[in-house]
């Protein structure tokens, strides 16, 4: 097999000699940010909307982001082209640089910026999900908060190691007054009596790419959807859960804590959003063309 090309700095390098220093903030601190992005069929989906939420992200980290939103678009597209890729998964890494021990960021140089692109399906691979709800909560609006997508990713590790353990797929995260708040590494949509919600950002969630893509896409459909807090019995009791996310699409929902979700999984209005949701892959007006 040959080895895939990796963006870093400006250079592409084959996958072996893709390495950046230990010194590196990213590594030492988790102090950097990221997104995770897909191309279908040649186009890049929301390409424009994962490249603001890393502005917005590195601004968060006063971290300066080194090129044009443009400049970084098309590296990005000259990275998959280089790589021969119509379909694969897209990781854009932006770290504080490379520093000194120490957590001082004035330390570093300039940010590094590394683009990874690899095949790869969906990222829970099945077609219905078993979750538990994990002790570890979400953290807070005030803390190290999920709207920013860091490189710091341990609150959801926690959680997953909770799940793996409990012999579940994945866990749901409550946020630190209770309220559902996301998945790991997805966020989480009910349906109750064909109404469609979703907790709001002040429940500590990343707003989803993939979660606005659905809210619209319902809406579209004529659904009610609601950006609501959700309480645990809520997501026990729903008709339909699933949960969204770039790498891992769109995921029925079977059980939540050892009771099964609904009558049957995928539910209907699950299943049609999954139909629709995948009418919108390949189609130009949904990201930008290779
Ligand atoms: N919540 C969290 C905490 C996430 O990390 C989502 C929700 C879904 O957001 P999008 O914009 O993708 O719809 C995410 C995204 C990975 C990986 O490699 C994780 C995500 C995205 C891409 C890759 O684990 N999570």
């Amino acid at each position: 097999m040959t080895e895939s090309l990796i963006y870093i700095n400006g250079n592409l390098v084959p996958e072996s000699e893709a390495k950046i220093s230990v010194l590196d903030h990213g590594f030492l601190y988790g102090d950097g940010v990221f997104e995770g992005i897909r191309a279908y069929k040649g186009v890049v989906f929301k390409l424009r909307e994962h490249i603001e939420r890393l502005y917005d992200s590195a601004k968060f980290l006063k971290i300066e982001i080194p090129m044009s939103k443009e400049e970084l678009i098309e590296a990005i597209l000259e990275t998959i082209r280089k790589n021969g890729l119509m379909d694969c998964y897209i990781r854009v890494v932006v770290t504080r640089g490379v520093g000194d021990l120490g957590l001082d960021p004035r330390k570093c140089g300039k940010p590094s910026i590394i683009i990874i692109v690899k095949p790869m399906g969906p990222l829970l691979g099945k077609k219905a999900v078993s979750l538990i709800i994990s002790s570890v909560r979400r953290d807070g609006v005030d803390a190290t908060n999920h709207q920013a997508k860091s490189l710091n990713y341990l609150n959801s590790i926690l959680a997953k190691l909770e799940a793996i353990s409990a012999g579940a797929d994945d866990a749901i995260m409550l946020d630190n007054r209770g309220f559902v708040s996301e998945a790991t590494g997805e966020n989480v949509f009910i349906v109750k009596n064909g109404k469609i919600m979703t907790p709001p950002p002040t429940s500590g969630v990343l707003l989803g790419i993939t979660r606005n893509c659905i809210i619209e896409l319902a809406r579209k459909l004529g659904y009610e959807v609601m950006e609501r807090e959700l309480t645990p019995f809520e997501l026990i009791t729903a008709d339909e859960v699933f949960l969204t996310g770039t790498a891992a699409e769109i995921v029925p929902v079977e059980s939540v804590n050892g009771r099964k979700i609904g009558t049957r999984v995928p539910g209907p209005i699950t299943e049609r959003l999954i139909k629709e949701f995948e009418k919108l892959k390949g189609d130009p007006s949904q990201g930008i063309k290779i």
